[in-house]
């Protein structure tokens, strides 16, 4: 089965998504994801001016051949904008075996390991009233576990917080990208954070109870020592997870935070390697794996990973911002339904426009998420709808502190 086109296709329905369709001899057609949040147009270039042409001709069905020749062969190694191009191609070529065998992807994984998979959504607010009704809002959409982010007194704008009102005045969820000519500056004071999180999650419990797992992001702002010191105070409330509590390009940092509490740790949605995490897991330092099978080199790469941390008892909590398009979303739900160590999925819920561009068939009931049985990843690209939606350029924010310092974000 030779491949005889691939196209980049890059669309901005509710935000900038980067995808690939590969299509064989024998007219079966595969998607890959390659969105790289604020840089969707170097993995565009990347796949179309370096990649599609060695494509052409090749055999569809030899991926793992396929992931060693687009790795090795760069020279150039590892890095978010290569592995979201192999992500691509790898994911493509997974839809389409899958197609060629007439089943759902997963079952080319091993089959399923589980009837459902569990997800959390986002909930958030600028102050507890606001938090409040956001998680009774989720536990009506059906989400039965909460990823909780608050506003913080003394700090305008805090990452994760939906009603926070953004610059492009476009904003929806908590999406933090922006359509704007210059990043948005946010701004950032880990004290004045520290010393508000942990009462925020003594009220949600007190109003909740203690059943409902509930997880939050530090997103990459605090020390390991101001990590270890909100890890320790959040025990009481027995948190799903603690995620991105200290940058982790060091994974020696993890060690302390470990060291200090039992709070459960997730890190990894900026790696892009089974290497950033050789650390972390062999010292069992972490619980849980939070890269994207659109970052980290595709299903053949996250497969490798996720059975490595396996050994360990690390379990996946697959990242699934609306930033991860549903190829992408669709990819990561069919290993979460194969592997053992599966832990939880994060489901950020996409726009009616990226709905209409791409049409997914995975359902959310009760909790829970399930894969039809398509054949494939079961998601379709309408190229029509796509052209509709041209590329806009779009950035992350960045954080200053107080006194002008550019802070991790
Ligand atoms: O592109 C950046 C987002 O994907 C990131 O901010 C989302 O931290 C995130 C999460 O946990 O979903
Ligand atoms: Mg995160």
């Amino acid at each position: 089965m030779k491949i005889i086109a691939a196209d980049v296709v890059v669309a901005s329905p509710d935000r900038n998504f980067v995808t690939l369709k590969i299509t064989t001899d024998d007219g079966i057609t595969g998607l890959g994801d390659g969105t790289l949040n604020g840089r969707e147009l170097s993995v565009a270039s990347y796949l179309a001016d370096h990649v599609v042409p060695l494509l052409i001709g090749r055999d569809a069905h030899r991926i793992e051949d396929t992931w060693q020749f687009l790795y090795r062969s760069a020279y150039w190694r590892r890095g978010p904008v290569t592995m979201a191009a192999i992500a691509a191609v790898d994911v493509a070529l997974w839809d389409i075996k899958a197609k060629a065998a007439g089943m759902p992807l997963y079952q080319l994984l091993g089959g399923a390991s589980r009837t459902g998979i569990m997800a959390y959504g986002h909930a958030s607010g600028r102050d507890e009233q606001e938090l409040f009704d956001s998680i009774r809002r989720h536990l009506e959409l059906g989400y039965r576990s909460i990823r909780v982010q608050t506003s913080v007194p003394g700090i305008n704008a805090v990452y994760g917080v939906a009603a926070q009102p953004s610059v492009d005045g476009k904003r929806y969820d908590y999406e933090p990208a922006q359509r704007t000519p210059l990043p948005a500056e946010e701004d950032w004071d880990t004290r004045a954070y520290l010393r508000h999180l942990p009462g925020v999650f003594e009220a949600v419990r007190n109003e909740f109870g203690p059943e409902l797992p509930l997880l939050h992001d530090g997103h990459h702002r605090m020390t390991p020592i101001q990590a270890a010191k909100l890890g320790k105070a959040l025990e009481p409330y027995d948190l799903f997870w603690l995620e991105d509590c200290t940058p982790a390009e060091n994974q020696d940092a993890l060690r302390l935070v470990r060291q200090h509490t039992t709070t459960p740790l997730a890190i990894g949605e900026v790696f892009n390697t089974v290497w950033d995490y050789q650390t972390l897991i062999r010292e069992q330092l972490i619980d849980y794996v939070r890269s994207a099978v659109t970052h980290t080199g595709g299903i053949t790469a996250m497969r490798k990973l996720l059975d490595f941390a396996a050994q360990y008892q690390i379990k996946s909590g697959i990242h699934g911002p609306t930033d991860i398009s549903p190829v992408g979303m669709a990819a990561a739900l069919h290993l979460d339904l194969a592997i053992h160590n599966f832990g939880i999925q994060e489901y950020m819920q996409h726009g009616a426009a990226t709905n209409e561009v791409f049409r997914q068939s995975f359902t959310f009931d009760d909790g829970y998420l399930h894969l039809g049985e398509l054949p494939g990843l079961g998601v379709e690209l309408d190229e029509q709808a796509a052209a509709r939606f041209p590329y806009q350029p779009a950035y992350l924010p960045f954080n200053r502190l107080k006194d002008g310092t550019v802070h991790d974000w």
